[in-house]
């Protein structure tokens, strides 16, 4: 499903506000200090960036890149042009249960169209977070950029690896925190109704969405009861800490790719917390029985091997959160890990 298999689009996103945790967009800056693009590069990908979105209109990412005068492409961004007029007391209040709604969308919607300019040229993307809210940039981008290249029908698998299902519609989420909600805004069981302006009015274009039936779930622990009725009600794959417990991570990963089909393109989205706390201690929301980082990778590896794998997200790495400095030291060099194992390293 790539044109240019050793083309890399690499995005750092440097945000918080699916979550109310200060810390969390650090985590880019924190993987690449401790060498996750040279690791790359030492693979053999070639890295590209992306220029600064200056709005969040659909047009906004290609007329930049069109502008002379536009600043080079980066590898990080923090979104402050978007960020600063909401920065002020009260300027993005809830809306149906979420926090930050407008900064959320907003940002999102701007990642969504520099992701899609990745993948609309054949590269693999990754995404470094930032908390799991970006996910609805990443995975609409993706999905969208795939429908570009090989039509409308053909849909992006979306694995995702987490303690959390991320599934909950505002009004049922117990925080909400809206990165606790993007699954449900992707596959459209949660929907934006009222004016078309409203936050994540943008997610419901067809193009940008992903079925519920080509999502996996690994590694889930933490499912608040609305959650777990939404699982059940539209009969979705999740494979929890008790499943990998009873099969072992290596049958577990036969029965997703099952699954999901070797005829499909492969968006894995990785939330650092699926790990143990023993392994990714500096999390906004560590929970016990986690994987190991051996079986994280594992899932990594065993996805890279399919050769359907066009993106990759690794996020909530909070290096302000770390119990010590190993703790920080060890989350992050577990996120290095997963992004390796991802993008190729243990193919002998
Ligand atoms: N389910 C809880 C909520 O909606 C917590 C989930 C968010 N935590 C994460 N995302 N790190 O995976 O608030
Ligand atoms: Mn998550
Ligand atoms: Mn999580
Ligand atoms: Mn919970």
């Amino acid at each position: 499903f790539l044109s240019n298999p050793s083309d890399l689009g690499v995005l750092g996103v440097c945000f918080n506000r699916g979550q109310t945790k200060k810390g969390v967009d650090t985590g880019p800056q924190a993987l690449i200090d401790a060498g996750l693009l040279s690791q790359l590069e030492g693979l053999g990908y070639t890295l590209h960036g992306s220029a600064s979105p200056t709005s969040s209109s659909s047009i906004a990412v290609a007329e930049a890149e069109a502008k002379k005068d536009a600043a080079p492409p980066s590898h990080v961004h923090d979104y402050r042009n978007l960020l600063d007029p909401l920065e002020k007391e009260g300027a993005d209040p809830p809306h149906r249960n979420m926090k930050n709604p407008v900064s959320v969308s907003q940002v999102t919607a701007a990642l969504s169209d520099q992701i899609y300019a990745h993948a609309s040229q054949g590269r693999m993307v990754l995404t470094l977070g930032g908390d799991h809210s970006i996910a609805m940039g990443t995975v609409s981008g993706v999905s969208r950029g795939i429908r570009s290249r090989f039509g409308a029908s053909t849909e992006t698998a979306l694995v995702w690896v987490d303690a959390h299902a991320d599934l909950n519609r505002p009004e049922d989420s117990p925080s909400g925190n809206v990165h606790g909600m993007p699954v449900a805004f992707l596959t459209g069981i949660a929907e934006e109704t009222s004016s078309p302006g409203a936050p994540f009015a943008w997610l419901k274009d067809p193009s940008f969405r992903t079925s519920y039936r080509k999502l996996v779930y690994i590694a889930l622990r933490d499912v608040d009861a609305g959650e777990k009725m939404l699982l059940r009600e539209y009969g979705i794959k999740a494979f929890s800490m008790h499943d990998i417990d009873r099969h072992g991570i290596g049958k577990i990963m036969d029965m997703c790719l099952a699954h999901i089909g070797t005829d499909v393109p492969v968006h894995l989205s990785f939330d650092v917390d699926a790990l143990d706390p023993m392994w990714a201690p500096s999390t906004g929301t560590p929970v016990r029985g986690g994987l190991t980082l051996r079986e994280g990778d594992f899932i990594c590896e065993a996805l890279h091997e399919t050769g359907q794998l066009v993106a990759v997200d690794l996020v909530e790495v909070n290096p302000h959160l770390a119990p010590d400095e190993m703790g920080k030291h060890d989350t992050v060099t577990a996120g290095c890990s997963l992004v390796r194992c991802a993008l190729g390293e243990s193919v002998l």
